[in-house]
């Protein structure tokens, strides 16, 4: 087991490996600790959409060949309502870049591949992660493996393991300002080896919100609103389809290709933010620090702008011991995070139907679909968010 490193990064999701990959590149030596086993980490099934600028980030990451081969690029997104009602947020035409849907599973794989090839070092299975003396600048981390305990000397920490993971609460609470909201409904999702629909179309309709998302030419990934207390046992494959189908208008709905699921899950949406990313020698990157409710498709997106901003910092650190981009990278980071919160939240609140919303409500919601779609003006607002906006030099 390694007894020293530059940086210790806890979590091998998306945000951990590309971090280590970043940080390879720049000839800095990391391992990674990862909770759980590598195939539980491959077998999830989460994000599915990037940014035109997470493409470019993961193309001079070296991760970028399948992408290319596989991903599905495309102008943009649809958004159906009032059962007749259809517009597109055209990402190309109003803000010169298209998206990318690949599935952050695959993207995993990549990651992992990459990181084999290079030697690096993830080591998955780890228990009970301490990080210790972040104030001082020689922090270290212990965990147990296979019933042994281990200490790892750094020089810094960064804090890539979810939301539920335990960096973000190494920092003293006195220092910390969490803002949260949550909502009350979750996505309950499936996946299946079926031919999606040519576009991703999100609906807002009288029995709550739908997505139709992609994976591949032969693999569709759908999303209903649903009650948070949702039983998946009470959810066969026939009265999913049933669902997604009765909140498209008849002609979308005719045009989804049913078929048995391969998962079918839950999640629960949620806005979080906890400020700052970092103390001391402690560095938050991705769902450590900040959630944001799938809506938006910015989860993924932001774990790797974070990595972005991150692994400059610490280039500029060892290669030029200037901690200018250190010292800046939590502000750096959250002028982005705060945007895609932002942006996340509004289109939960425009798509969802609310337990309590009323009459006046619903005309709201309309009013606004209705202006995005007539106004240049508005659209382009919308689809510079939705694109995801640029990375600050
Ligand atoms: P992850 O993926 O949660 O990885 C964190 C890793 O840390 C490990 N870990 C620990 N390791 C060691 N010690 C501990 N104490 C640890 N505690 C935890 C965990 O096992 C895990 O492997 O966070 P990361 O890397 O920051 O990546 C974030 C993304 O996974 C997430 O933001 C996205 O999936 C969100 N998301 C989407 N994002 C997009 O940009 N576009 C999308 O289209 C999109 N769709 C989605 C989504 C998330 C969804 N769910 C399930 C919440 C759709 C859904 C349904
Ligand atoms: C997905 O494909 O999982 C996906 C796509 C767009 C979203 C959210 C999730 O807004």
């Amino acid at each position: 087991m390694p007894e020293s490193t530059q940086v210790v990064i806890v979590g091998g999701g998306p945000a951990g490996l590309l971090l280590s990959q970043r940080l390879h590149l720049e000839d800095i030596d990391s391992v990674v600790l990862e909770r759980q086993s590598r195939a539980h980490v491959l077998g999830r099934i989460r994000a599915g959409l990037l940014e035109w600028g997470s493409v470019e980030v993961l193309r001079d990451s070296g991760v970028g060949a399948r992408m290319d081969r596989e991903g599905l690029e495309h102008d943009g997104s649809d958004i159906v309502w009032g059962g007749a009602h259809r517009l597109t947020m055209d990402t190309r035409r109003f803000a010169g870049r298209p998206m990318m849907a690949y599935g952050q599973t695959r993207l995993t794989e990549d990651l992992y591949r990459a990181r084999d090839a290079n030697g690096g070092v993830v080591l998955d299975r780890v228990e009970d992660v301490v990080l210790h003396d972040l104030a001082s600048a020689t922090p270290s981390v212990t965990y147990e493996r296979d019933g042994r305990r281990y200490r790892i000397a750094c020089d810094f920490v960064a804090g890539c393991d979810g939301f539920h993971g335990v960096s973000r609460q190494a920092i003293p609470s006195a220092q910390r300002r969490e803002f949260e909201k949550t909502y009350p409904f979750g996505w309950l999702g499936i996946l299946s080896e079926t031919p999606p629909l040519p576009e991703l179309v999100y609906a807002n309709s009288p029995r709550g919100f739908a997505l139709s998302s992609q994976r591949g030419p032969s693999m569709a990934r759908y999303y209903v609103q649903c009650p948070l207390d949702t039983d998946l046992g009470d959810w066969p494959d026939e009265r999913f389809w049933e669902e997604l189908k009765a909140r498209y208008p008849a002609a979308l709905a005719d045009a989804i290709v049913t078929g048995p699921s391969i998962e079918k899950s839950i999640a629960p949406l949620r806005s979080f933010v906890s400020e700052p990313m970092s103390w001391g020698r402690l560095f938050l990157a991705g769902d450590a620090a900040h959630i944001v409710p799938p809506t938006g498709a910015k989860g993924l997106n932001l774990a790797i702008s974070d990595v972005f901003y991150l692994a400059r910092a610490l280039a500029a650190h060892y290669r030029r011991g200037d901690e200018t981009c250190l010292a800046s990278y939590s502000e750096t980071a959250l002028r982005r995070v705060w945007g895609a919160a932002r942006f996340s939240w509004w289109l939960t609140g425009l798509l969802h139907r609310f337990p309590d919303q009323g009459a006046f409500d619903l005309r709201a919601q309309e009013q606004e679909l209705q202006h995005m779609a007539t106004s240049e003006a508005y659209m382009t607002a919308v689809c510079e968010q939705y694109a995801g906006l640029p990375f600050e030099d």
